[in-house]
């Protein structure tokens, strides 16, 4: 009798709590999620019908007949891991050691003396390591939560670091009377930031003007950051890509070293190895000393652990056999240097084009800057105008990505963006 009236009660408490279900049901839980912005235009491209459309939205190379291309030394190295990794066991946290220590090397230099003391990790590309290094500023940075971005730079750094907990403030770096490098209100801005403020500089190939200092500039940067007591955090995205030498490209960051100027680094082989959907970087610090590297690198792994406990190996082991195998790096990085030429050719047959077709503005910005992309100067107005009735996208402040114009569709594109320039 009384199991009965137990089963009795129960039923009916399930029967209700069911009821409430069903009635929370009609108010979502998710009801009040705001729908966001859009965060990139391949959408808009992929749903444009028209033929000769052209996307120079995304930040990816494209071989000059527009295709994704994969990196033969990439296809060579791929294959050699598959023959011989047989695991595929976890990395620790900071990810592949031969990896990470050959990535420190091709930043810093071969005969750099500081490698001994760089502490560094594998990371989740270029996007990662500026996660990893905005979450070690927040917790162990000790003069401030600031940290100055260049105006303008790449959108995802604001949100990178504002997810990290820091502040963002800017510097000025864009000159929109001549296209160019606004170095005195850089050097200005420098100079007025509180003591010990933290910079971020993009290496080279800045995106998302592709306008970078020249070497005399970067020493009077350094000059003033040194005097500010300032922190240079770098951000290297496109080793190799703007000049197509590896070298000349990490210049600002080894002269700020031999300068004695304490980095941190983040670096992507997205770009210069096409390595894109690999996921495959590296966040590095320079340390005092050997003891005090020891206390970075167990202070990254305790970061690091929460946020994915450790890295995918599969393209850190592509990078690995391309940057420790000597033939397979010549032949990188003569393929990287393919790459950058080919950007640098595109430019120069726009620039030519425009001209050609008469259009009365300056174009020797497109063959100044170098890089992945060209800030044209275009408004807005004129790149909404250059989607909507021509079907060539680019992001609204003006940037194209010179990686997806080719030969066969740079005609178009010069006669479209002469017609909005007109
Ligand atoms: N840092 C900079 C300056 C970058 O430009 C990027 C890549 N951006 O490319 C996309 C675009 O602007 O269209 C990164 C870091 C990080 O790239 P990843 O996480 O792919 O290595």
């Amino acid at each position: 009798m009384l199991s009965t009236a137990r089963t009795v009660v129960g039923k009916s408490a399930r029967t209700s709590a069911l009821k409430m279900v069903a009635a929370s049901r009609s108010v979502s839980t998710w009801s009040q999620v705001p729908q966001g912005p859009p965060v990139c235009i391949t959408e808009a491209f992929k749903a444009d019908k028209f033929e000769k459309k052209i996307n120079l939205g995304v930040g990816a190379y494209r071989d000059d007949n527009g295709k994704p291309y994969v990196l033969p030394s990439v296809r060579a190295a791929e294959k050699r891991i598959v023959d011989k990794v047989l695991d595929k066991e976890y990395a620790g946290i900071t990810g592949v050691p031969a990896f990470t220590k050959a990535a420190a090397v091709l930043a810093y230099g071969q005969n750099s003396p500081i490698l001994d003391n760089v502490a560094i990790t594998q990371s989740i590309s270029g996007t990662g390591a500026l996660r990893i290094a905005g979450a070690f500023l927040e917790r162990f940075y000790p003069h401030t939560k600031t940290v100055y971005l260049p105006n303008p730079s790449w959108a995802n750094h604001k949100a990178i670091f504002g997810a990290c907990g820091l502040d963002v403030k800017n510097y000025s770096y864009y000159n929109k009377e001549t296209i160019g490098l606004d170095i005195d209100g850089l050097l200005s801005d420098i100079k007025d930031a509180p003591s010990s403020s933290i910079f971020l500089l993009h290496a080279c190939a800045h995106n998302p003007t592709g306008i970078d200092p020249t070497p005399e500039q970067w020493r009077a940067i350094s000059d003033a950051i040194k005097a500010g007591g300032h922190f240079p955090l770098f951000d290297m995205a496109y080793q190799g890509f703007a000049s197509g030498d590896t070298n000349t490209d990490a210049y600002a960051l080894r002269y700020f070293v031999e300068q004695g100027h304490h980095v941190a680094l983040c670096q992507s082989f997205a770009k210069n190895m096409g390595l894109y959907g690999e996921r495959v970087g590296a966040f590095s610090i320079l340390a005092e000393s050997a003891e005090e590297k020891k206390r970075i690198d167990s202070q990254i792994k305790i970061l690091v652990r929460p946020m994915y406990s450790n890295p995918p190996v599969h393209g850190a082991r592509i990078a690995s056999e391309i940057l420790n195998d000597q033939a397979l790096n010549k032949q990188w990085l003569g393929e990287v240097k393919e790459m950058a030429d080919r950007i640098i050719t595109m430019r120069a047959v726009l620039k030519n084009s425009l001209e050609e077709l008469g259009s009365k503005h300056d174009w020797s910005h497109i063959t100044s800057q170098i890089g992945m992309f060209a800030y044209t100067g275009l408004t807005p107005e004129q790149v909404d105008t250059l989607a909507k009735k021509y079907s060539v996208y680019g992001t609204r402040d003006g940037r194209i990505s010179v990686a997806g114009i080719t030969s066969g569709n740079v005609k178009y594109l010069a006669e479209s963006i002469h017609k909005v320039t007109q």
